[in-house]
């Protein structure tokens, strides 16, 4: 089966390792990203713009975001596959330290980006009676950690969210699926310790964490399942990552 898939954050991470999987099988593919060089390159890597469409826009802004949407050529407007991928941690501080302005952008992006795109593509999707919308959640979203906070609270709305939609969307065909991964090594913790990418490295160093080739195959295995089939959410981790016991500690 091929289609036509839309990835949100295609310029980096699971968003690219998931264009390159879906392109590998002859798809056709939107990507999604601020920047416009990361962007073009991976148009001219994955067999130019008849193949690969792109669309720069920043996702927390919502007529950029609608406008470039309207802006899709005939050739990829029927999107079959939505990944909702783009999304970003800020910081790891306790929340009586963070800022109110990164809050702000994790809502803005992991949140009401992920309703901005659910919102102009499903009626398409409903329309032609086949689709299958991919969230990027997190083990966030289900398990709470220190200055995890409003990164945690995104990806537990983004779990409650692609399980209401699917009650939405019985008697339809239209797939829902959210994906919860744990440690995977991307650009991820770069921007969320802004930057400083010697403390990202460190989390990943000797922990042998998840590829973004690892959650790409992930996303082709969910959506190449036989039609019948809905996998609701799928938590994967690292063999590395398990749970800590419950914390106490005198006051
Ligand atoms: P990366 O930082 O490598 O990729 C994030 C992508 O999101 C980039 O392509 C970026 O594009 C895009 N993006 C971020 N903000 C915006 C914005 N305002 N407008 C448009 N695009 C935006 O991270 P990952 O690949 O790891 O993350 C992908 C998803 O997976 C996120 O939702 C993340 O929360 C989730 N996740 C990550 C885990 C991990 O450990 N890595 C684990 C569990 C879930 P650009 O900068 O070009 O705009
Ligand atoms: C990213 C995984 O554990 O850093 O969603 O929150 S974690």
């Amino acid at each position: 089966m091929t289609g036509t898939v839309l990835i949100t954050g295609g310029t980096s991470g699971f968003g690219a390792a998931t264009a390159r999987r879906f392109r590998d099988n002859g798809w056709k593919v939107v990507i999604t990203g601020r920047r416009g060089d990361r962007l073009a390159a991976m148009q001219q890597e994955l067999g130019g713009p008849e193949y690969l469409h792109t669309l720069q826009f920043d996702i927390t802004d919502r007529q950029a975001t609608e406008q470039a949407l309207a802006s899709l050529p005939p050739a990829f407007a029927e999107v079959d596959v939505l990944v909702n991928n783009a999304g970003l941690a800020l910081g790891r501080e306790p929340a009586q330290e963070c800022s109110m302005d990164e809050w702000e952008t994790m809502v803005e992006t992991n949140i009401m980006g992920v309703l901005r795109l659910t919102r102009a593509l499903l009626p398409g999707m409903v329309e032609r009676n086949r689709g299958h919308v991919i969230n990027l959640g997190s083990v966030a979203g289900n398990w709470p950690y220190p200055g995890g906070n409003v990164y945690c609270g995104t990806k537990a709305f983004v779990q409650q969210f692609s399980r209401a939609v699917r009650s939405d969307l019985q008697g339809t065909r239209v797939r829902v699926t959210n994906l919860e991964p744990g440690l995977c090594e991307t650009e991820f913790s770069t921007v969320r310790f802004r930057g400083d990418s010697d403390k990202a490295a460190s989390l990943y160093e000797g922990n042998d964490p998840i590829q973004p080739e690892d959650i790409a195959e992930v996303i082709w295995w969910v959506t190449s399942l036989p039609a019948r089939v809905n996998v609701n959410t799928l938590e994967v981790m690292p063999v590395t990552q398990s749970w800590n016991p419950l914390a106490v500690k005198p006051v």
